[in-house]
């Protein structure tokens, strides 16, 4: 039985009507059920009109308390298509699970290649199925480890990479004709993508006799490129609106980059999935599941227009090895629902526009990561169990790969031990519960389908004002897409902060400090420097082994070819990138160089910064009573008073530093204190130490607030606060904010005095906002 979804009980998440809830035509005994639940609501004052209209979800869904077959009369009725049928919502396979479990797949990464091919190959042993690499900021922003800008980056965030050299290390001792190996990577996605497939190459050459050959060496042996499973990331959309390692401009981006890996894998690697659509990082930067699946779907289609419309490769080639990627956080019910309206919406839209012969381009195959916005610093073995509950939602909406997180996400990289019970949680749930036993076992559940049909429609209207605008590239071009999902984070934090959305642990049922000290966890502790000498020492010694011609001959194709103004994307094409930088891996081109040659035909993109006004405030506005919501007009007086004092408002630059991109916490950051009143000034990214400096003395700021999500911190913030004494302005406040692990507070506090506050996950704006305030209070007195 179908059951069309007819109208939304609300449209705008904060403002809920009970007048526009759907005229349900209701089974036989739904009178029943409504006297039986007016009775038992009477007690607490409620009635059933306020319990279907109490609970919306941030994408406008009234959720009801009760769901049931709106179509009884069964005239439009149809039953939903079977696992494997169009259009998919059931699974992409008719025996899923039963059959193939998904893959288990975790992402890592850190410190050198040596480190993280031993942590690789024991998590193999473990039980782990797929290989996910990490790579460190540097790698992803195209420089090479010796570089000034990223001296605080080197192996931090992931591994580090500067050449074919250090790839074969990575995956020294793992067959890569046999396991598949994802890499997200999207800036310098051309070298990296290059480095592994010569270093895979190389591989099979060690193996001698029995090893496959290079495409076009012999024919009647299967080439080694053709046997290579796996996915790279290569969605660089996404990175312009949230997760921010681009390197060049989006139109050669896409048109050149995209384009030849695209072109390149559909001739030569036929297995690989040439493209990873993902919305987790748009979930992660605060977007909601309509807009995170809306904008998806939106990517998806830009990519197939690209590769079809501007290099004029066939729908049927490309199409079935585009993979997606999905955020799963806590809304059980809504993120299974997601995934099933996503293979709707995919399946539908792209007969609809590309008219594909293979029914292989319709299918939505996903990989999922649970959330690492909703863990927690405090308390952090309750992440175990949030990670299992969106574990179960991802494998339950039928997901192909999945990575669980461990539970000291908020501090910091897994260690050996955290990184194995997040493993368990799979296996746990692959091996000791029933649930591979059974294709979407959701299928004809009343709230189901009801869910699914009405986050499709409402991702729908997200797609159809992207295609209005001209697609995802001018939308994004617009700002648009940005703005949408900071409003969406900045709103959240608002929920969470006024205490309307419970976190356990944080805004309730919170431990004492006390208590809270005796949950901290070990934190993986990387040695920065150590790593950066050695990937420096590698780098001389390969400069010093290598033919310069060669590689000079090399960088000078790949900077004429990327100056062309016509597509190269046809996988025979002698100009494609990606053949060329095959080439450039070969004669040991580090990828800073080969990154650089690029850069010099298209220059670096450089982003604009905006903040979201009003989104904060209006959040505590609409937040119950019963809170202490006069928290929010306290700060504000506060604010204020030190106005008059002072004759100018408080004023605080927000900041990053090094090659870190994730910029939520920092966006959320300067909207909150902008609506609590503070003069905000938020700098550009990727900032060195003395970039900060110099814009927090131009602006004249009180203080300067740093976000750290990539561990850099222990070396960017020291040189920040000697940067500013150096220049006489040691009385400018720093507050440092994100994932800082609290064994570090003192390095930073004490130690080095190198900031004044760190305020970690969880802290309130409200709460951190006044604090600053003291600070800058205190420091006057001195
Ligand atoms: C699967 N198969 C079946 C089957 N199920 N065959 C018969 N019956 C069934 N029930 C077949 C498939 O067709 C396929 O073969 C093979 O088995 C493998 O299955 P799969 O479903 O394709 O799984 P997998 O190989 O794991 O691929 C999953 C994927 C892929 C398509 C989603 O793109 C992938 O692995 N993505 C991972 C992306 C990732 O890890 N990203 C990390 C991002 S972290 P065939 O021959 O058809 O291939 C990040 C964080 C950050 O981004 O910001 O840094
Ligand atoms: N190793 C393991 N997990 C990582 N993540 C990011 N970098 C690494 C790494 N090097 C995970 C975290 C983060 C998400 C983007 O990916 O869970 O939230």
């Amino acid at each position: 039985i179908r059951h069309r979804y007819q109208s939304t009980a609300a449209t705008e998440a904060d403002e809920p009507s009970s007048s526009s809830y759907p005229p349900y035509k209701k089974p036989i005994n739904v009178e029943q059920w409504e006297t039986l639940a007016t009775k038992e609501l009477s007690k607490s004052n409620k009635t059933v009109d306020t319990l279907r209209t109490q609970r919306i979800t941030p994408e406008g869904i009234a959720i009801q308390p009760v769901y049931y077959d709106l179509n009884n009369n069964n005239t439009s009725s149809e039953e939903p298509a079977m696992p494997g049928v169009k259009p998919y919502d059931r699974g992409p396979y008719a025996t899923m699970y039963s059959n193939r479990p998904w893959t288990i797949r975790q992402y890592a990464g850190f410190s050198t290649a040596e480190e993280s091919n031993k942590f690789y190959r024991s998590n193999v042993a473990a039980g782990q199925q797929g290989l996910s690499v990490a790579f460190d900021l540097p790698t992803h922003r195209g420089y090479d480890s010796d570089h000034p800008r990223v001296v605080g980056d080197v192996g931090m965030a992931g591994v580090s990479i500067d050449s074919i050299e250090d790839m074969k290390i990575l995956f020294d001792g793992i067959p890569l004709d046999q396991i598949s190996v994802s890499m997200t990577m999207n800036g310098a996605v051309l070298p990296t993508m290059a480095m592994y497939v010569q270093a895979a190459i190389e591989q099979q050459e060690v193996l001698g006799a029995e090893s496959k050959f290079r495409e076009g060496d012999d024919e009647s042996k299967p080439s080694v490129l053709s046997s290579l499973r796996g996915t790279i990331q290569n969605d660089i959309l996404k990175e312009y609106m949230v997760r921010n390692t681009y390197i060049y401009p989006p139109q050669q981006s896409m048109d050149r980059v995209v384009a030849d890996i695209i072109g390149y894998t559909a001739t030569h690697m036929s297995k690989f999935n040439s493209v990873s659509i993902s919305g987790y990082h748009m979930q992660e930067a605060g977007a909601d599941a309509a807009l995170e699946l809306g904008f998806t779907i939106a990517d998806g289609l830009e990519y197939i227009r690209t590769a079809v419309e501007k290099a004029g490769l066939k729908v049927d080639d490309i199409a079935p090895r585009y993979s997606f990627f999905f955020g799963i956080g806590m809304h059980f019910y809504l993120e299974i629902a997601k995934l099933r309206a996503a293979r709707r919406l995919w399946s539908t839209l792209v007969e609809k526009h590309f008219h594909p012969n293979d029914k292989r381009s319709l299918l939505l195959r996903t990989h999922c990561q649970t959330s690492g916005y909703t863990l927690t610093e405090q308390q952090p073995l309750n992440n175990v169990i949030r990670t299992t509950i969106e574990a179960m939602a991802a494998v339950q909406g039928g997901t192909q790969s999945l990575h669980t997180n461990s539970y000291d996400e908020a501090i910091g990289l897994p260690t050996v031990q955290t990184a194995r019970v997040a493993r368990n949680t799979q296996l746990i749930l692959q091996e000791e519960t029933g649930i591979c036993a059974v294709a979407d076992p959701w299928g004809g559940s009343y709230m189901m389908e009801s869910l699914t049909d009405e986050l499709a429609d409402k991702a729908m209207t997200i797609i159809d004002e992207v295609e209005a605008a001209g697609g995802m590239t001018a939308y994004i071009n617009s700002g648009m897409a940005k703005l949408r999902i900071e409003e969406s984070a900045t709103k959240k934090q608002g929920r969470i902060d006024s205490g309307q959305d419970v976190i356990v642990g944080v805004n309730k049922y919170r431990l004492d400090a006390k208590e809270e000290e005796k949950e901290r966890q070990a934190v993986l502790q990387i040695d920065n420097s150590a790593v950066r000498d050695k990937q420096i020492n590698r780098l001389k010694e390969l400069k010093a082994n290598r033919n310069e011609d060669d590689v000079n001959r090399v960088l000078a194709a790949l900077e004429a070819s990327a100056g062309m103004d016509t597509s190269t994307s046809l996988g025979t094409d002698p100009n494609n990138l990606m053949a060329l930088c095959i080439e450039a891996a070969r004669v040991r081109a580090t990828l800073g160089e080969i990154s650089q040659a690029l850069e010099n035909s298209w220059g670096r993109h450089v982003p604009s910064s905006s903040i979201v006004e009003g989104a904060y405030g209006a959040s505590f506005n609409n937040a119950n009573s019963s809170n202490d919501d006069n928290e929010y007009d306290h700060v504000l007086n506060e604010v204020k008073k030190f106005a008059e004092n002072e004759g100018r408002r408080p004023r605080i630059l927000v900041a990053k530093m090094g090659q870190d991109g994730h910029d939520r916490g920092a966006k959320v950051i300067a909207s909150g204190f902008s609506d609590l009143g503070f003069d905000v000034d938020i700098g550009p990214l990727f900032q060195t130490p003395e970039e900060v400096a110099v814009q927090a003395l131009d602006s004249d700021v009180h203080v300067v607030g740093i976000s750290s999500q990539a561990a850099g911190h222990k070396t960017l913030l020291p040189a920040l606060k000697a940067e500013l004494e150096k220049n006489g302005a040691g009385d400018i406040v720093i507050v440092a904010g994100g994932v800082i692990p609290p064994q570090d507070y003192d390095y930073l506090m004490k130690e080095t005095k190198s900031c004044q506050a760190v305020f970690g996950p969880g802290t309130r704006i409200t709460d951190a906002a006044l604090e600053t305030l003291r600070l800058i209070e205190k420091n006057q007195s001195q």
